[in-house]
């Protein structure tokens, strides 16, 4: 597999000393030689994304220079305030994919219903889902956001795409990944033979391979949750982050940390750099409503990325990559991260039922 050495800056010298370098497109070519499970429509739809990403990044780091912060004054199907970067990054997406080709269709967390290639491009086979901007709510203050995807094909060659075509089980993705926009901005990736995470070099406006498969400890003693929803949990979880919070003195017998940025994107990153658990569970706030986070492309392109790195998905009950979606912005609950806590987690719904 392909493997990276970058020796870094020295101090006293502006140019790096010597370096290896393996970019996103060569990442790709190498893996279709290898695997052979990366046909050319996959391999440009994904260095497309990666594009968009690029331009999504320099809106991102203008802020109030670009004037893209705040709100766009409009609401989302999901009755949520949009903000500016949230349709700029959905538009910037929906036009760097169109017309290439790859896509028969694409679905967006900021469109109400999908998005049909026009007819005066060629229609491909696969169907993109994304979340443009995750973590709204950290825009304004500075804070990591990301945009989330995931890949899907389509199934049967009838002309034309609908809702009904994208209803898959997540464990159909052909390949999923986010891009993260922090002190860094990182595209992690996977195409179903472990994760890949790249590093944009603002210099040469490259994506530069940093880590190769990546790997989730089985054990943590890091939680990610919104306490201020305890109130509202179900028993299962309750009892899980009781035990986390006894630390040393509790059942568990070792003190635990929280971390909780508000996007998904940043904390599941952190997981896969250091392990960890993250849960935006079920709560009785809205009990007819299985989640905050949605499903196709938000859970799904999430979980196919922690199992692909080792870890573990569940909603409590199943496997996330095993929900049968049974509408494009589907909500469901989300325990992700090292497995041996997922499943304690997802052990306790079993006894409490
Ligand atoms: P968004 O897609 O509208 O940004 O919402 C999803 C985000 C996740 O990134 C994050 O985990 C969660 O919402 C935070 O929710 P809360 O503000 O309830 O803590
Ligand atoms: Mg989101």
């Amino acid at each position: 597999t392909a493997t990276t050495e970058i020796y870094t800056l020295s101090l006293h010298d502006a140019l790096p000393i010597r370096m290896k370098r393996i970019s996103l497109t060569q990442y790709l070519v190498e893996q279709q030689r290898e695997h052979g499970h990366i046909p050319g429509q996959l391999r440009l739809l994904i260095e497309v994304v990666a594009r968009a990403c690029k331009r999504i990044a320099i809106a991102v780091n203008k802020g109030a220079l670009g004037d893209v912060l705040g709100s766009a004054g409009s609401e989302n199907v999901q009755g949520e305030v949009q903000k500016k970067l949230d349709v700029i990054s959905n538009e910037v997406l929906i036009e760097a994919n169109e017309w290439g080709g790859h896509l028969a269709g694409m679905a967006s967390e900021e469109m109400d219903s999908i998005h049909v290639v026009p007819n005066r491009y060629p229609q491909g086979e696969y169907l993109l889902l994304y979340d443009p901007l995750d973590g709204s709510s950290n825009i304004d203050v500075n804070v990591s956001i990301g945009t989330i995807f995931s890949v899907l094909r389509k199934v049967g060659h009838a002309r034309g795409v609908s809702e009904e075509d994208f209803l898959q089980p997540g464990k159909h993705q052909a390949a999923a990944g986010y891009c993260v926009y922090g002190p860094q901005t990182t595209l992690v990736l996977t195409v179903g033979s472990g994760v890949a995470m790249f590093t944009l070099d603002r210099e040469t406006g490259s994506w530069v391979l940093t880590q190769d498969e990546v790997h989730i400890p089985e054990d943590t003693k890091e939680f990610a949750i919104n306490m201020s929803n305890m109130r509202h949990w179900a028993p299962p979880v309750k009892r899980y982050i009781d035990e986390c919070l006894q630390g040393k003195e509790g059942p568990r017998a070792k003190d635990f940390n929280m971390r909780w940025v508000a996007s998904m994107v940043a904390d599941v990153h952190r997981i896969l750099t250091r392990g960890g658990i993250f849960l935006y569970p079920w709560d009785k706030r809205e009990p007819d409503k299985p989640g905050k986070l949605r499903l196709m492309y938000e859970a799904n392109p999430m979980a196919f990325i922690v199992e692909q790195a080792g870890g573990m998905a569940t909603n409590g009950r199943q496997r996330i990559l095993d929900v049968a979606p049974g509408k494009l912005h589907e909500r469901v609950s989300v325990i992700l991260g090292s497995k041996n806590e997922v499943a304690r987690v997802t052990g306790y719904h079993a006894e409490a039922e």
